[in-house]
């Protein structure tokens, strides 16, 4: 299987880690030490292409299926303002996955076959997507708080080897970084606002707590892929740590709202920094991120819908002289 979006775990076992030349390897592998980048050009191991082109694209579908929940909002933004705000944000999310798609054509999978796998159910995309956007405030949270969880992992990550990637990541973090201020900015008004406003943003906290902890993907004894991709420097932090930092920033930031986190068994050691918290439910993000969340059949449904209207657009621009009938429909 080329881009490693495994269905499930007997495909997986499947797919045989291809033997590189070792002398090939150790050169890359100190190379990675050094800090060098790596470029589309270079020799690198299949593995670490496989991988990159794995977490890429679930990447760059992350972004065009995360531009849906907040997009439903566009048509019932509170006001003017936010409405322009919410419009050019989920515009800047499509950029994003242009600008990753393109990222990881470069290590030799196309476009089409990306967007095939995403619609097929084959590739996947962030936990995160699969839960309903059902209130403004539900914007809020997302703004602010997917955002900040999404900045912790691509500052880090835009540090790694892959240059296409690391390039991508810094473009996309100063977008990332405004979003952040204006999801920020939705919460605080919600927060400070009327008791029903503040009840409608404790509401989609509650609803979204559980995925915001499962964003930064299973604990570190779970996960299957961190280990190689730490050492090629692809992942620059581990799955806990990353959900550790970004706690540590922003329970506070959300507690100093008066803000109640859903969470009784949710503290911080203050010897060692580390947070523990209640029983994730890892169970309830597997279905999820195999296709069993409360909206993954709507949101692949989006995707498909666009694929087929748009295969007119694709096909006139790539035959500019073919006389061609536009569908009606
Ligand atoms: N959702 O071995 P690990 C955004 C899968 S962008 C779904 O720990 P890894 C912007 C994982 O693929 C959000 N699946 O995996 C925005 C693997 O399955 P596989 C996306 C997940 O790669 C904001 C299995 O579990 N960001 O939000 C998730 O070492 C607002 C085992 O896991 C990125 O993609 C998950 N959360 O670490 C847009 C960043 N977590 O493939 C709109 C790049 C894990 O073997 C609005 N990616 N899985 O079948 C990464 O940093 C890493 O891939 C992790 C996962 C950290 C996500």
């Amino acid at each position: 299987m080329y881009g490693g979006g495994y269905v499930d775990e007997k495909e997986r076992a499947k797919d045989p880690i291809i033997k590189d030349d070792p002398e090939k390897l150790a050169i890359f592998e100190a190379r990675i030490a050094a800090g060098e980048k790596v470029e589309p050009s270079d020799w690198m191991p299949a593995d670490y292409r496989k991988q990159l082109i794995r977490m890429i694209e679930q990447h760059a579908h992350s972004e065009i299926i995360g531009a849906l929940p907040e997009g439903t909002w566009i048509t019932r933004a509170p006001s003017f303002k936010r409405k322009m705000a919410i419009m050019a944000k989920v515009q800047d999310e499509i950029g994003h996955g242009q600008m990753l798609y393109s990222a990881c054509e470069t290590l030799g999978k196309s476009r089409e076959e990306m967007l095939n796998d995403l619609i097929s159910g084959k590739s996947k995309y962030s936990n995160v997507f699969n839960y309903p956007a059902k209130t403004w405030a539900d914007v809020a949270v997302i703004g602010f708080l997917i955002d900040a969880a999404a900045i912790v992992n691509q500052v880090l990550n835009s540090k790694g080897s892959y240059g296409p990637y690391c390039r991508a990541l810094e473009r996309i973090c100063y977008e990332e970084a405004f979003h952040l201020k204006q999801g920020h900015d939705a919460f605080v008004a919600l927060a400070v606002g009327s008791p029903s406003q503040r009840a409608m943003l404790q509401d989609a906290l509650n609803r979204w707590w559980k995925p915001i902890i499962h964003f930064f993907g299973p604990s570190d004894k779970m996960s299957v892929h961190t280990e190689r991709l730490m050492r090629w420097k692809v992942k620059m932090a581990s799955n806990d740590d990353m959900r550790n930092q970004f706690l540590s920033t922003y329970v506070p930031k959300i507690r100093e709202l008066g803000l109640t986190i859903p969470d009784p068994d949710l503290k911080k050691d203050e010897v060692t920094g580390e947070w523990t918290f209640g029983d994730p439910d890892w169970d309830e993000f597997f279905r999820v991120i195999n296709g069993d969340g409360p909206c993954n059949k709507e949101r692949l449904a989006v995707r498909w819908w666009a694929a087929e209207h748009g295969k007119w657009v694709r096909r006139a621009l790539l035959n500019p002289n073919e006389k061609y009938v536009v569908p009606l429909a």
